[in-house]
């Protein structure tokens, strides 16, 4: 057995109520470190950068080992700009390689500028039209299969953060699905300035995406015409995913 292992905390009351969102973490552990990390989240929840929360919400499930399915982590590219101005050109002309339209990249850059009002999922935005979803996904049920597999591939390219880890795992789980075609994303956290672009099998880190103290980030993914929804939302949300490394 394995664990499904989900913190969310806000500010203002739960989610659900219109409280602010402050931080989330979702890994897959063994009964063994079922404790550790519980306690490693709780204390991520109670101190974040971005606040203080009065709603946490920790949420255990039991999972058969037989029902985790694998994909392989993206690999790695990471590209300094000097500006914030020339990071999102970079993110941009990625992108636009993924065939995503420039109405959508536009739609994505203007989403995530004015996520003032930090929501704890992601928007799905269409990769043609760039009309954006209502309701926003929050990605869970994930985890490297082996530690010392993406230990090793992470600082293997200069990146061992805990953004970087858990931004990678995400990324690859997302991409994995023939329905999502690229994502941009950059942190809420006001001390995070570093975001990627994902699109085929690569991860592009790019930096700064936003100013320093800026609490303003978030995510898209940008999903292909036809998609179907509910079906692309229930492997985002529930289909336990163990992300390989090879090399
Ligand atoms: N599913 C969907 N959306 C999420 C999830 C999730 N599990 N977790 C976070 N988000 C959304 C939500 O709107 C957050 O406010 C926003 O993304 C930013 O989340 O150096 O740390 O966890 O390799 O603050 C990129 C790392 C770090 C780049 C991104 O995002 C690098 C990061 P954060
Ligand atoms: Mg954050």
């Amino acid at each position: 057995m394995v664990y499904s292992i989900r913190m969310r905390s806000a500010q203002g009351g739960p989610h659900e109520q219109g409280g602010q969102h402050i931080s989330g973490a979702e890994r897959l552990v063994s009964l063994e470190n079922l404790t550790k990390v519980s306690q490693e989240f709780l204390e991520r929840a109670l101190h974040h950068s971005k606040g203080q929360p009065d709603f946490i919400n920790l949420q255990i499930d039991e999972i058969p080992d037989t029902s985790v399915v694998k994909v392989p982590a993206l690999s790695i590219k990471t590209t300094e700009a000097s500006s914030i101005s020339e990071a999102h050109a970079i993110a941009t002309s990625l992108l636009q390689n993924a065939h995503i339209s420039d109405q959508a990249i536009t739609a994505a850059f203007h989403q995530l500028q004015q996520n003032t009002e930090t929501v704890s999922g992601a928007w799905l935005v269409q990769a043609d039209t760039g009309a954006i979803h209502p309701q926003t996904v929050r990605v869970s049920r994930m985890d490297a299969e082996r530690e010392e597999d993406i230990h090793q591939h992470l600082q293997s390219h200069h990146c061992s953060s805990m953004h970087s880890r858990e931004a990678l795992i995400l990324a690859s789980k997302v991409l994995a699905s023939p329905h999502i075609v690229g994502e941009l994303c950059w942190s809420d956290d006001p001390d995070y300035t570093t975001g990627y672009v994902s699109y085929g099998n690569t991860y592009h880190r790019l930096s700064p995406m936003k100013d320093y103290g800026s609490p303003i980030g978030g995510r898209v993914f940008f999903i292909a015409p036809y998609t179907p929804l509910e079906e692309l939302i229930t492997y985002l949300t529930s289909t336990p995913t163990w992300v390989t490394t090879k090399g």
